[in-house]
C-alpha cells in the first residue's frame, strides 16, 4: 500500500492515525502542497487524484481518494480495532459527528478556496483570518454540543472512534491558525487526551517525514 500525503494535511491526518491505530505498514509518497505552484496540481499526481488532493491511497489495482472511503477500505481489511461501536445509532451518530468535520468545517479552509479568496478575489490577510475563525468557531460550536452529551475519556466515551480520528486533525488546525479554544473546554479536554495516545502522536504533522520541507 501507498499512501499520498502532505504533512500538514488534515485530511491525510485522519488516514496516518488509521494506519497507526490498526498498525498498517505502508509507503509514503509525499505531495508538497505549496512547491512548484503546489505538486497535487502537476500532472504525475493527476494521475493518481484528478481532484488534485490529498490524500491518496493506492492498493494492488485499487486507487482511492477522500480520506473518509480510504478509513472505510482500511476498516474493512483491517477490522481492529473497530472505529465504530456494534450499536447502530451510536455508530451513525459517530459517523455523523466524522462528517460534520469532513464535510462541513475542513472543505471551507482548504488552502485552493483560502488560494482563491486572497488570490482572485484579493481579500487581506486579516480577511483570510475572520473567514476561517468564522467557519472553525461555527463548526466547533456544534461539536462542542454533541460532545458535552456523549463524550468520556475521548469523543463517544471511552473507546478511540472514529470521531476522533477527525477531530484530532481539525483542532490541530484551529490551533495552527490560533483560534480561541476557550469556547470548547470539552473538546479541549478531549484532544488533550488524545495527543497522549500514540497513534495520534506518531501521525502529527511535525512527526513526518516531510516536515517543515
Ligand atoms: N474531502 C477530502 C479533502 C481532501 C483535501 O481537501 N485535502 C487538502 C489537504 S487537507 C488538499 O489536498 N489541498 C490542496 C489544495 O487545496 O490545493 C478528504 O477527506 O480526503
Amino acid at each position: 500500500m501507498k499512501l499520498f500525503s502532505y504533512w500538514r494535511s488534515s485530511a491525510a491526518y485522519r488516514v496516518r492515525i488509521v494506519l497507526n491505530l490498526k498498525k498498517i505498514p505502508l509507503e509514503m509518497s509525499f505531495v508538497h502542497l505549496i512547491k512548484q505552484g503546489g505538486e497535487q496540481r502537476l500532472e504525475p499526481y493527476r494521475q493518481v487524484n484528478p481532484a488534485q488532493l490529498v490524500p491518496s491511497l493506492q492498493d494492488e489495482d485499487i486507487t482511492l481518494n477522500q480520506s473518509l472511503a480510504i478509513i472505510d477500505y482500511l476498516d474493512a481489511k483491517q477490522p481492529t480495532p473497530a472505529l465504530l461501536p456494534s450499536d447502530l445509532a451510536l455508530a451513525m451518530q459517530i459517523r455523523a459527528f466524522a462528517l460534520d468535520i469532513a464535510c462541513d468545517i475542513h472543505p471551507l479552509n482548504n488552502l485552493r478556496v483560502l488560494q482563491y479568496l486572497t488570490g482572485t478575489l484579493g481579500i487581506s490577510e486579516a480577511q483570510k483570518v475572520a473567514w476561517i475563525h468564522h467557519w472553525l468557531a461555527t463548526g466547533f460550536a456544534a461539536l462542542e454540543q454533541r460532545l458535552l452529551k456523549h463524550a468520556g475519556l475521548f469523543c463517544f466515551g471511552d473507546s478511540i472512534t472514529l470521531a476522533d480520528v477527525c477531530l484530532a486533525p481539525q483542532v490541530y488546525n484551529a490551533l495552527r491558525f490560533q483560534l480561541d479554544m476557550t469556547e470548547y473546554p470539552t473538546i479541549m479536554r478531549v484532544y488533550q487526551q488524545l495527543m497522549t495516545v500514540p497513534a495520534f502522536i506518531e501521525a502529527a504533522p511535525e512527526a513526518q517525514a516531510d516536515a517543515q520541507s
